[in-house]
Parts: structure tokens; sequence; C-alpha cells
């Protein structure tokens, strides 16, 4: 096992990391901006060492200042955490080339899953479900014409090195598929440095639902079971939950299945959930896979008992997963609301500042996860999530009771945060039957507007 790792993230991750680390018994580092120095992953980690100014491409995104900090303080792994450098293949592959160990999958796994194209090439190869579309990258407006007349419209554009929703644009007809097409191109190749783009049938409505998976550096690979991601709004995801009521035990078993054949066709390593879109009929595609730690791990956790930033360290020291399929055991249900610095009422426009008064919730069934304290100062230089509230219940009723009786307990002043919006959702009739799409976070919203 290390000795000692690198925390190349801030907030609430790198405190989630620093948690499962000091567990394990391994020493840790910290790196932070100079906005970051009193924040609380710095006060709990053995050693921390500044990396730059506040901009993230000057710390938090710069490889040489964080490998230096790494050499400097003489660690023999570096996690990512979330976001910044998680899913840089580049940056996996300096880490290894200066011999400290990357604790996530490989710079090969990263670089296949982040191409969304050769991606979905790859669960195609690997026998996935996957939405009809452009067998690759659609170089033309003829071939994209021609597309759309095979699979029908509506058809989706997206760009392939995009993801998360990014450069992503829907077509109901000839007429608009070919300004679209064109503009989605250069949209590409403006975000991304490259202008490939790919179409697919567009699923209206869908739910996102997710598999976490956990592969050895043996080739054994096991899934922890889904989350259900269909709360989100622009792309922001904003309550997640496990199991999701839209599963039963036969297409969860299914889903569960091809989720690890994906993840055991590629090689992959480390942690990773394969994402699908589920359409109304319950039929599902693969989407994407995402090659890092996520936010919503939290909720897997709660059912399965697994500590899933340990394993990545284990896994990444060269230990062998310990369990089977059979051996993974769920049970009762699990909830996570974020809570984002941002004011619902205001078109969810970020709210810095100063914490002058905090209660955070607590009592039986329920984890915070979060970095803030009395008199901290949330940054407008980052993302404005600034915590996890995880309620854990026998069942979904149970979670949701907790859960709105926790979000009630929660004090934060003077920040507006989504809290309130939170509780809307927790007392949505459609919530609580467990129907609803990706739409439902627009309606809920559109629907408030009108009785303004
Ligand atoms: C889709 C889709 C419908 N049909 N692909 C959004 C994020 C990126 N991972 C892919 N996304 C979508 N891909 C097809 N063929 C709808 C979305 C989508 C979405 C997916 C999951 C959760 C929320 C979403 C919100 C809007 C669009």
């Amino acid at each position: 096992m290390f000795s000692k790792i690198l925390i190349a993230n801030r907030g609430e991750v790198a405190v989630r990391v620093i948690r499962a680390a000091k567990e394990l018994g391994i020493r840790t580092v910290a790196v932070f901006s100079e906005a970051d120095a009193s924040s609380l992953h710095v006060k709990l980690a053995d050693e921390s060492v500044c990396i730059g100014k506040a901009p993230a491409s000057d710390s938090y995104l710069n490889i040489p200042s964080i490998i230096s900090a790494a050499e400097i303080t003489d660690v023999e792994a570096i996690h990512p955490g979330y976001g910044f450098l998680a899913e840089d293949a580049h940056f996996a592959e300096i880490c290894e080339s200066c011999q400290i160990k990357f604790i996530g999958p490989t710079p090969e796994n990263i670089r296949i899953m982040g191409d969304k194209m050769a991606a979905k090439n790859a669960a195609k190869k690997a026998g996935l479900p996957i939405t009809p579309g452009s067998k690759g990258i659609v170089n033309t407006k003829e071939e994209a014409l021609s597309t759309a007349k095979k699979i029908k419209y509506p058809v989706i554009i997206k760009a392939s090195l995009g993801g998360g929703g990014k450069g992503m644009r829907v077509c109901h007809n000839d007429v608009r598929l070919v300004g679209a097409f064109l503009t989605a191109q250069r949209e590409a190749e403006a975000a991304f440095g490259n202008p490939d783009v790919y179409i697919e049938k567009y699923i209206e409505e869908p739910r996102h639902i997710e598999f976490q998976i956990l592969a050895d550096s043996y080739g054994h690979v096991v899934h922890l079971g889904e989350r259900e991601c269909t709360i989100q709004r622009r792309h922001q995801k904003l309550i997640e939950e496990s199991p999701s009521p839209a599963l039963d035990a036969k297409v969860r078993k299914k889903m569960g299945d091809i989720a690890v054949r994906c993840a055991k066709s590629i090689g992959y390593v480390n942690a990773g959930t394969i994402e699908f879109l589920m359409d109304k009929n319950n039929n599902f595609y693969f989407m994407e896979m995402n090659t890092r730690i996520q936010v919503e791990h939290t909720v897997t956790e709660m059912l399965t008992g697994i500590d899933l930033v340990k394993e990545q360290i284990k896994i990444a020291a060269g230990e062998k997963l310990k369990y089977k399929q059979d051996d993974i055991k769920f049970r009762g249900s699990s909830i996570e609301c974020r809570v984002y610095a941002e004011d619902p009422d205001n078109d969810f426009r970020p709210c810095p500042g100063r914490i002058a008064a905090l209660n955070l919730p607590g009592g039986p069934g329920i984890r915070i996860d979060t970095h803030i304290y009395q008199g901290y100062e949330i940054s407008p230089y980052y993302d404005s999530m600034i915590a996890k509230i995880i309620s854990y219940g026998s069942s979904r009723r149970q979670a949701i009771s907790i859960m709105r009786r926790a979000l009630d307990e929660f004090i934060l002043e003077p920040i507006k945060t989504t809290i309130p919006f939170n509780r809307e959702v927790l007392s949505n009739p459609s919530f609580l039957r467990g129907r609803f799409t990706t739409a439902f976070v627009d309606k809920l919203l559109e629907a408030k507007e009108r009785i303004k």
C-alpha cells in the first residue's frame, strides 16, 4: 500500500479522499490555490502546497505545478477527484512517466471513453445496445441528411469530444438539420479543438440511469448497482438516488451484466460509471462511460457498505478486488441532494460569500459530505456545489422523509442555496411516485414561472 498520496483537487471531494486515505493509514498532501488557503482540505491534510493563483487554469489545472508539488513532497500516487484533471489522459500519462501512480483508469481507458464516437463503437463491439445513428463521424451535410433519412427525425447531433451535454443539438427536419450540422461542427472546433460530430436518433424524455463498476488490474470486474440521475437542470445533476424507482429486478440484472461486459471489453481498471438512456418503454441504450469517481458515488456506498474511494486507492496500489458479484448485497434506499450556493429564484445565479451562520443536519440516516464551515468564504472561482446531503432508509419512502427532515435542519446564512428547490422536488407528486424524466426540472420551473 502507498504511504503518502497527493490529492489534486479541492472542496468536498478533496476532503472525501483525505478521509479514505486516513482510514487506510496513508499520509496526505493537499494542493491549494491562493483562494483556498483556509479551505478544509488544507486543514485536514498532513501537508499542503500552494500551486498557484485562484483561476483553476493557474492552479488545479496546472500540471507542472501539481507534478512539482508531488515530487517535492515525495508522494507515491495522485488522486484526481472529479472534474479538473480527473479525465485528462495526458495528465494520467505524465504521472506514470514521473513514476507517480495515477489513482484512476489507464490513459488508454480515459482516451477511448473521452472520444464519444470511439466509446460508442467500443460499446457496440462489446454487444451493448446503442442508439441508432451514423456509423462514425459525419463529415458532410449530405451524409447528415442521409443518416437522418435512415433513422428518422428527431435526431441529435453530438460532438465527438463533447459529453455531459456540451455541443449537442436536436433536429426535427431536413431544413434545420443542415444549419445545425454546420453550427455544431464549428462549435465543436471552438470548444474542443476538433470539429468531429456524429448523429443519432433522439430519445425523447428519457431517464438517465448509470451503473457503478469496480475493476482491478487483474481483469476482475463487478458492478455496484445503479443510480437514478434523471433530476437535472442544464446537465447539472440536482438529486440522485439508488435504487432507481424505474428498474425491476430483471432489467437491473440485464443492465448490470451489460455494464460489466462493457468495462471488461476495454480492459478497464479502477472505478467507473456506465451511463444509460432509458426510454418510455424501458428500452435502454449505452450513452457514455465516466472514467472517474463521481459526485453521486455516495448513494451507492450507502446501499452496498463499500467505500468506493478506498477501493480506488487499493486497486491503484495493485490489490485484488475482494468481492465477487454475488458478494455485493444491496440494502435499503438512498437519496443525495446536492446543495449549490445558487439562487433558485434567480435562474440559479451563483451566490458566493462568507458563511456567517451554519447548521448542518444530522441524526439517524443522514450523511453530509462538505468542505464548508462557519466563517468559510465561498469562492466565486469554482463550482458552486457546497455540500451533499445523503439520506439512507429502509425504503424509498423512508429515505425521502429522512431527507425532508434534514433539509429543514439545514441553516446557512446569508447565502442563497438550492435547498428550497430540493424541498419542492421532494414533495412533488410525480417525484414521490417515481415517475419523472429529464424534462422534470424544466416543467417544474415553468409551472412556477406561470404562477409568479
Ligand atoms: C441523448 C438524449 C436523447 N437522445 N442522446 C445529455 C448529456 C449527454 N451525456 C447525452 N445527453 C443526452 N443524449 C440521444 N440519442 C438526451 C440527452 C439529454 C440528457 C441525458 C441525460 C440526462 C439529462 C439530459 C438532458 C438533456 C438531454
